[in-house]
């Protein structure tokens, strides 16, 4: 398998979610701005939609859509989803809450638009983390371990503090948790994703300082 990344983009969450699943992968940067991979290739010619993730499987063949590329992850590595009757619907539930509502919140912080649309759109997702945070069910969103939706829903705040979005206190605490996750680690490490020493001591806040990539 081959992941297409950006560092600290919505990729990582598949990152996070293979190293946590135990697969081996290999990986390539892309330089979204350039349309180019680490090796010269031209990104459109890999993936048309000129976005990341990218996951080329072992056959040959790629998956894109990190709710398509995530469920995947899950349906094989059941540990990352959710049992019972309803348990892949909930998981598909939350992964679109967190990829239309929340990832696609974003859009005015990476497009370079006026402060009021920013502080708009932060307001906005807010109220859609609070609203999260009051249905949580354990340590993560769904219990005391986490699934996919909770490692996109990571990157997520790992962009909120970096942009000063207001997160409630659960979701700092599941982010917390997840920074501390050894498999969190390795995917932040290999993105060369600096967080601030005082915060990786837990004597400062991630909302603080922003992540930077070494
Ligand atoms: N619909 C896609 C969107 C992925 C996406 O927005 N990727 C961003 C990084 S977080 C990207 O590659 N942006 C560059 C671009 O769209 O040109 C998904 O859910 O996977």
């Amino acid at each position: 398998m081959k992941l297409f990344y950006s560092p600290g983009a919505c990729s990582l969450a598949v990152r996070i979610a293979l190293l946590e699943a135990g697969y081996p992968f290999e990986h390539e940067r892309v330089d979204l701005k350039r349309g180019k991979t680490a090796s010269g290739a031209d990104f459109a010619l890999i993936n048309p939609k000129g976005y990341v993730p990218a996951l080329v499987l072992d056959s040959g063949e790629m998956l894109t859509e990190n709710l398509a590329v995530l469920d995947w992850i899950a349906a094989r590595s059941p540990s990352l989803g959710l049992d019972g009757p309803l348990g892949r619907t909930r998981l598909l539930e939350a992964l679109a809450y967190v990829s239309t509502e929340l990832h696609k919140g974003f859009k005015p912080y990476f497009t370079g638009v006026g402060d009021d649309e920013k502080a708009r759109a932060g307001a906005m997702i807010a109220k859609r983390y609070q609203l999260l945070a009051d249905r949580i069910g354990g340590d993560y969103l769904f219990g005391d371990e986490p699934t996919v939706a909770d490692f996109y829903l990571f990157v997520t705040l790992l962009w909120a503090g970096r942009f000063g979005v207001q997160i409630p206190g659960q979701l700092i605490a599941l982010r917390d948790l997840m920074l501390a996750r050894p498999a969190v680690q390795d995917a932040m490490a290999a993105e060369r994703l600096v967080v601030p020493p005082a915060i990786a001591a837990g004597r400062g806040r991630l909302e603080d300082a922003a992540l930077r990539v070494s």
